[in-house]
């Protein structure tokens, strides 16, 4: 038997709490990881609601085992942490993130991945290109999204540097330390990675199909912390 092919994508979907939705979304997703011969880790925070052992039957029963697997964390819980501790490891050339409640489409993951084979060093999903935009979110959550994506344009050289998928190149983030606060992961990688392509997709972000949203005012006060600390860190030339 010869051995199975190494995977040409890590892809990590970090999971809190999305126990009532994550069958469906790896019912999309699986079929489409291995057509890119992609790993798929899902890497729980310790969900109360049974995320992890929702996920495990639901990728068994649709005979996802050789591709996917799920990891539970210890420690504080984190966003940006968990997607660092799920790409640890990778021998993938390409590592990925996305969102396990469907906002993001799992058909757009091809494309990405084209783009970064074709030269960008990262392929955002971006809902602020033409052709982008966000579905089912009221105007105050509209509002600080952009506001927030127009600050962190003032670190990083992309349109929607917040968002929550992409596909970055392994060598970009190779060796670099990565320092994130709260969610905002591609903002890090954007900014201390050695990026200097990006490829902006435009996809419509719709919003979470099921669950609670997360977001709060915590979720500001750690963005703009972040953005102080790469602002400061870009001053002193690190
Ligand atoms: N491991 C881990 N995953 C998280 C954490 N917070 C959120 N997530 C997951 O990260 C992804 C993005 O989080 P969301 O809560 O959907 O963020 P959002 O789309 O900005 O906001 P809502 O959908 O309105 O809640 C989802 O797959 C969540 O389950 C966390 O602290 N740890
Ligand atoms: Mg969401």
């Amino acid at each position: 038997m010869t051995a199975p092919a190494p995977p040409a994508l890590r892809l990590v979907v970090p999971t809190l709490r999305e126990a009532h939705g994550v069958e469906a979304f790896l019912a999309a997703l699986l079929p489409v990881a291995r057509g890119l011969a992609a790993e798929v880790v899902l890497v729980d925070d310790r969900s109360e609601d049974g995320t992890a052992e929702v996920a495990r039957a639901a990728i068994t029963r649709l005979g996802g085992g050789d591709l996917a697997r799920v990891v539970v964390r210890a420690g504080p819980r984190g966003l940006s942490a968990s997607v660092l501790e799920g790409w640890a490891g990778a021998t993938a050339p390409l590592l990925g993130v996305m969102d396990a409640d469907l906002s993001h489409p799992p058909g757009l993951l091809p494309r990405l991945v084209d783009e970064v084979r074709a030269g960008a060093d990262v392929a955002i999903a971006s809902r602020y290109v033409p052709g982008g935009g966000v579905e089912g979110w009221p105007l105050r959550r509209r509002v600080v999204s952009r506001a927030a994506s127009l600050l962190g344009r003032t670190v990083v050289d992309a349109r929607d540097p917040l968002s929550g998928f992409f596909v970055v190149r392994r060598e970009v983030i190779d060796g670099v330390a990565l320092r994130p606060r709260g969610w905002k992961i591609a903002l890090e990688v954007l900014a201390r990675g050695r990026v200097e392509r990006v490829a902006q997709v435009p996809f419509v972000f719709r919003d979470r199909a099921w669950g609670r949203s997360k977001f709060g005012p915590r979720a500001v006060v750690d963005f703009l912390a972040h953005l102080a600390r790469l602002h400061a860190d870009r001053l002193r030339g690190r």
